[in-house]
């Protein structure tokens, strides 16, 4: 079983442990402003924790790639997401941050350079992960973010380990192209959903808020598609999309143990590729710039 596997499927218990944490303060407190920040897939963590901590209604929340974002507005707290705690794009935004903001990171590790650059840190070393592909930290991350805004997740790692217990609900190696589409704070993990079937098996694979899909990417869309949606969908759209000949898949699981679908679709389609999901083409556990 590759490594990548077994953080897959450890995410019942490490989640069930992330719900213990009790210091939540670096989601945010109320009515503060705030920025996330972070790459790769830090970058999709942040995206959907803004959209539910503004959805909540705790202050408005932006979100930002680290590599692009600049000082100019004015927040109360600095958040940046980073496995491995020492990117360089995310070390160089939170060395800009103005003086007088808080800074923040979330982290899968205890003695990395970015805690040189915070005020507080959210150290979830249980979560960290041997796999270069991201799996169980950056979900473990949402779930615990998920609670601190109120929302009630209390069941997801009872959900998670029926879902993994079930086998996978299609053969992945008929299908040659996937879309993921989400929205709201869906969309940041149907980016990261996409992202690992990339990351993975170096398929071909794409991401658009919900709506957006008739918007003109549903023009490649052919009978060797799986377009899977996260959340809610509307039937006239599944319909749309089903006319193209595409395999349109919707459920009612939760969006994060959607998410654990495309990390297993991921595992399961770079397999029957010949691929080895723990040694992904041309990445490494962080991007360190000299
Ligand atoms: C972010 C990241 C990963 C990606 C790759 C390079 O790392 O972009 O998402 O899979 O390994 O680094 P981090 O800042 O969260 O450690």
């Amino acid at each position: 079983m590759s490594i990548t596997t077994e953080e897959i499927e450890s995410q019942p218990a490490v989640w069930a442990q992330a719900l213990l944490e009790q210091d939540r303060s670096v989601f945010g407190l109320p009515g503060e402003r705030v920025l996330f920040l972070g790459c790769g897939t830090s970058a999709f963590v942040a995206e959907s924790l803004a959209s539910l901590r503004e959805r909540a209604g705790l202050g408005e929340t932006d979100t930002a790639y680290a590599s692009e974002w600049k000082p100019g507005r004015h927040y109360d707290r600095v958040v940046a997401i980073t496995r491995s705690g020492n990117t360089s794009e995310v070390l160089a935004a939170l060395a800009s941050v103005d003086p007088g903001t808080l800074r923040s990171a979330i982290t899968g590790v205890r003695d990395e350079a970015v805690h040189d650059l915070v005020d507080n840190s959210l150290v979830l070393d249980f979560a960290d992960e041997k796999s270069v592909v991201q799996t169980r930290f950056p979900t473990s991350t949402l779930v615990l973010a998920r609670q601190a805004y109120g929302y009630d997740v209390d069941g997801l790692p009872d959900a998670a380990a029926a879902t993994l217990a079930a086998p996978f609900p299609y053969d992945v190696s008929q299908f040659d192209h996937f879309v993921y589409l989400g929205s709201g704070w869906t969309y940041g993990l149907a980016q990261e959903a996409a992202l690992k079937v990339r990351e993975a098996a170096q398929a071909w694979s794409e991401s658009y808020p919900l709506l957006d899909y008739r918007h003109g990417p549903i023009a490649v869309a052919h009978p060797g598609s799986l377009v899977w949606i996260f959340g809610e969908v509307q039937p006239d759209l599944i319909a749309d999309i089903a006319a193209t000949g595409a395999t349109v898949h919707a459920d009612d699981l939760d969006p994060l143990v959607q998410l654990m679908q495309a990390q297993r679709l991921a595992v399961a389609l770079a397999e029957s590729r010949g691929l080895n999901p723990d040694t992904p083409r041309h990445l490494s556990r962080s991007v360190i710039l000299s």
